[in-house]
């Protein structure tokens, strides 16, 4: 019997994962465990972690493997997660989602839902250098899309595949973008 709904948030750089991730979190009362944020966080704390995540991130780059999976799967053995998670900038290559299902095999009673926000280009980059975050310079938005084409965007097809993906339109306001990601929850 499942009775655990993970729920992995989809999308370029800038789609909405963090904004969206973060206030359906609230609203149905599950950890929102972004690798993003848990990297920045190590940073600004100047952990080996986040010394090792530094020089990937202002290049635009993925970190390397070997510094996300144990964190994810450290996150996800806390008893917060019982009831249900949402990952956000996880996973984001396809070996990250072979490890994820691996991890998820121990916990049978969970089911995973993929929800992609679907935003073009133009779109991102406008808002990203609104953001201006210090990994928001125009190059360094060219780079995570390029990245993101190559190493992410085949996880649409991973997850398409196993039927667990709704495309959600994320270019529109945020809150027509979270009624239309509370609709397709209604419909899981
Ligand atoms: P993330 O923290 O995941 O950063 P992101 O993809 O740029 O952000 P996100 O998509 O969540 O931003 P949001 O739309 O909320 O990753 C940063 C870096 O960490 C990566 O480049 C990589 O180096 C590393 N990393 C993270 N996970 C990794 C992994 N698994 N493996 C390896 N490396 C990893 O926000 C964007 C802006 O748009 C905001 O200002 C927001 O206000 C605005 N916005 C949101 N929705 C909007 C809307 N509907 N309309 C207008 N503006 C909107």
């Amino acid at each position: 019997m499942t009775n655990t709904t993970g729920l992995i948030f989809l999308g370029p750089p800038g789609s909405g994962k963090g904004t969206q991730a973060s206030l359906i979190a609230q609203l149905y009362h599950i950890p929102h465990i972004s690798t993003g944020e848990i990297l920045r966080e190590a940073i600004a704390n100047q952990t080996p972690l986040g010394k090792q995540a530094q020089p990937y991130m202002d290049a635009g780059n993925l970190v390397p493997e070997e510094l996300v999976l144990g964190l994810v799967k450290e996150r996800l053995s806390q008893p917060d997660t019982e009831k249900g998670w949402i990952l956000d900038g996880f996973p984001r290559t396809v070996p990250q989602a072979v490890f994820l299902d691996k991890l998820l095999e121990e916990t049978p009673s969970t089911s995973e839902r993929v929800l992609n926000l679907d935003v073009p280009d133009e779109a991102i980059i406008e808002r990203l250098l609104l953001r201006g975050r210090k990994d928001d310079t125009e190059a360094t938005i060219r780079r995570r899309l390029d990245v993101y084409r190559e190493q992410t965007a085949p996880l649409i097809d991973y997850y398409r595949d196993r039927g667990s993906l709704h495309h959600i339109n994320g270019n529109r306001s945020p809150a027509e973008v979270t009624e239309a990601l509370k609709q397709a929850m209604v419909n899981f």
